[in-house]
């Protein structure tokens, strides 16, 4: 009988048993009622971070506890494998990135085997992968034939230390999130994805997933971004035929418009700039370019703009305002134009002091009515100076006011959203190839789904600076036309990796259908996931993405359920000391120290031990011995006996 406890022993000897047994193994076919259970697949950087090892302990306890409970259980993992770390790492280092992905996705899974984790092996996928992307690309190519993948020019976040286009999503406080490089705008031809067709479902839909934080919920219902308002058309004085459309929320407020501001790229600006004003309009619109989003919304910086010279019609009162051109309007938000009321709304109350632009009190509180001379009044109120609806809540204003513009022929409701469609193009190399190619007489042509996957060339060059390795390929660019047979180039953009990771949880039900991404029958058997376990960093991007794909691709009739996710749990962060553990701060703990001095069970123990899995939570040295002296009493005690 051993009186030590010598885990590194025992959990070789169980993890070799399972291996051979497939003890994790998750049949189709069963009797019992299936469970699915979550974890966010890693991108395999390197080695696993204590961040993994809580995240993947806690979904392995759920799975465990649900197996024993008398579920059929499938409890799978893959890798997030393209994107941008490999290919830094090809370019840094002469690497290939194909080499430095698959060594580590070796290592890594060592690690998992090493941690115990129920998976089943044989439903992995590896979304760099030829079996993988050839089905991201047969996805694209029906979304696509659907109107939901399209291109166009834009204005795109461009980072120009990564030297790529980056998702609205991946611009954190005007920085890009991998390098805190200052982003600028570039006008590039982009392909999209059209959310903005789902915005409405997946805004409603958040209300059906009742075992979501309201904090995930809440930040996705923000970003989406629902408002609504009204649409009014004004006449423009001195150009015949020109009306300006504005988008506003307060259209109780539009008796006391004052003036009006175009964005600086606003389409019809230069017709309704004066031949005298051309010009500080011109150095104006120049200075705009240079200016990212961020800084041009900023409330810190100060309101600036310039006159153009043009006069609208208020159809309300018939009143005379001026038009003005100022880098607080933005082209991609409602019309490009906006109705400025500086008594009722803070910036535009700033920009008519710094100009000496007129106001209009319009709304007051009747017990303590303000003058609107210091500061805007933006709370609710009773109408004044707005003729027939003066003395009328403003909440109730709003109807009435846009019902006269409609009975007008003036304007209409209109219901908006923040939400942007997606910019899914990527000028890299480590991505999914878009089938797409460029033939001058049939024009834009998606691959011929025979021909898939189309493969990301391997004769390239990684040490080019501003422009794609794709595009160094011999091989690549030059093809044939799928429909007419003649020459064509194929596109040499990538998708952005939140493509492939839009899918996964649905591939993992028919991992290895090399006929299609996954069968009907096997997807609708085993989803919606029934517990989704992840970092909250994926709160809006990558899970308001895959609730898009599911929706569309149900709408496809590829599948039958309109939500992946039933439960999500979103775990908190390990610390070190009260801080995110970061190589930098040099408090990182190595998980493969942690295995060879204690063992698996633990790491495991002391992870799920000390707080509640949505909290963040401490490591400490004295937990992990802690956790260590306990597990080596239930030693004693069972082999004691
Ligand atoms: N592949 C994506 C991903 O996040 C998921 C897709 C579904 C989009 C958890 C750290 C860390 C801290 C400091 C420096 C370096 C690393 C995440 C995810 C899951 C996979 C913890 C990971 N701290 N890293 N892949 N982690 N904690 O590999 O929240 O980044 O749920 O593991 O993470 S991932
Ligand atoms: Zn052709």
């Amino acid at each position: 009988m051993k009186e030590s406890y010598f885990p590194q022993e025992i959990e070789k000897k169980w993890q070799a048993v399972w291996e051979e047994n497939k003890a994790f193994h998750t049949p189709d076919n069963s009797d019992k009622p299936k469970y699915y259970a979550l974890s966010m697949f890693p991108y395999p950087s390197g080695k696993l971070h204590m961040g993994h090892v809580r995240n993947y302990t806690i979904t392995d306890v759920i799975a465990r506890f649900k197996k024993m409970q008398g579920y059929n259980v499938l409890h799978p993992i893959g890798w997030d494998s393209f994107g941008l770390p490999a290919e830094n790492a090809a370019m840094q280092h002469g690497a290939d990135p194909a080499k430095w992905t698959d060594e580590n996705i070796a290592y890594m899974t060592k690690q998992l085997k090493m941690l115990g984790l129920s998976y089943d092996w044989e439903r992995e996928v590896t979304t760099c992968k030829p079996d993988y992307y050839k089905w991201t690309q047969w996805l694209f190519i029906q979304l696509f034939k659907k109107g939901l993948a399209y291109k166009k020019e834009a204005a795109v976040n461009w980072c120009d230390h990564c030297g790529t286009v980056l998702a609205n999503e991946q611009v954190i406080d005007g920085k890009c999130w991998r390098c805190d490089s200052v982003v600028e705008k570039k006008y590039l031809s982009q392909w999209f994805f059209k959310i903005t067709d789902y915005a409405e479902r997946l805004l409603e839909d958040l209300d059906k997933l009742k075992d979501w934080g309201d904090n995930v919920k809440t930040m996705q219902a923000n970003w989406i971004g629902k408002s609504k308002g009204a649409i009014f058309r004004f006449k423009v004085k001195e150009v015949e035929g020109l009306e300006v459309p504005v988008y506003t929320t307060r259209p109780d407020t539009v008796h006391g418009i004052t003036y009006l501001v175009v964005a600086p790229e606003y389409k019809d600006i230069e017709k309704l700039t004066t031949p005298e004003n051309k010009q500080a309009v011109e150095e104006y619109r120049a200075n705009a370019r240079k200016m990212s989003e961020i800084e041009r919304l900023s409330t810190e910086r100060v309101k600036t703009g310039v006159p153009l010279g043009t006069h609208c019609i208020n159809p309300f009162t018939g009143e005379e305002f001026p038009l003005w051109t100022a880098d607080y309007a933005l082209v991609e938000y409602g019309t490009g134009a906006v109705m400025a009321v500086p008594t009722h709304d803070t910036r535009d109350f700033d920009f008519a002091k710094k100009y000496n632009l007129p106001i209009k009190v319009v709304i007051q509180d009747p017990k303590n009515p303000s003058d609107c001379k210091d500061a805007a009044y933006t709370e609710e109120g009773v109408l004044v100076n707005s003729n027939e609806f003066n003395g009328m809540k403003n909440t109730e204003a709003k109807e009435a006011i846009t019902q006269k513009a409609v009975d007008g022929g003036f304007g209409e409701f209109k219901t908006q959203y923040r939400l942007r469609d997606w910019l899914i193009s990527r000028h890299r190399y480590w991505g999914a190839p878009i089938p797409v190619v460029y033939c001058d007489k049939c024009g834009i042509v998606p691959e011929k789904e025979e021909n898939l996957p189309v493969m990301l060339p391997t004769d390239v060059d990684f040490s080019v600076v501003g422009k794609s390795p794709i595009t160094t390929s011999k091989t690549f660019a030059e093809t044939t036309c799928p429909i007419c047979g003649g020459k064509a180039r194929r596109e040499m953009d990538t998708m952005d990796t939140f493509v492939c990771s839009s899918w996964y949880y649905l591939r993992y039900s028919d991992a290895k259908n090399d006929k299609m991404p996954f069968s009907k029958e096997l997807v609708d058997k085993w989803l919606p996931v029934d517990q989704y376990v992840g970092g909250i960093e994926h709160a809006i991007l990558h899970l308001l993405y895959s609730r898009f794909f599911t929706k569309a691709l149900k709408d496809l009739g590829l599948l039958s359920f309109d939500e992946p996710f039933k439960n999500l749990l979103t775990q908190g962060m390990v610390l070190k000391d009260g801080s995110k553990m970061s190589k930098s701060k040099g408090n990182t703990v190595d998980p493969d120290e942690i295995f060879e001095n204690y063992g698996a069970d633990t790491a495991r123990l002391f992870i799920l031990s000390d707080s509640p899995p949505a909290r963040d939570f401490d490591w400490s040295d004295a937990g992990v011995e802690g956790c260590y002296k306990f597990l080596n009493r239930v030693w004693r005690l069972v082999s004691d006996n």
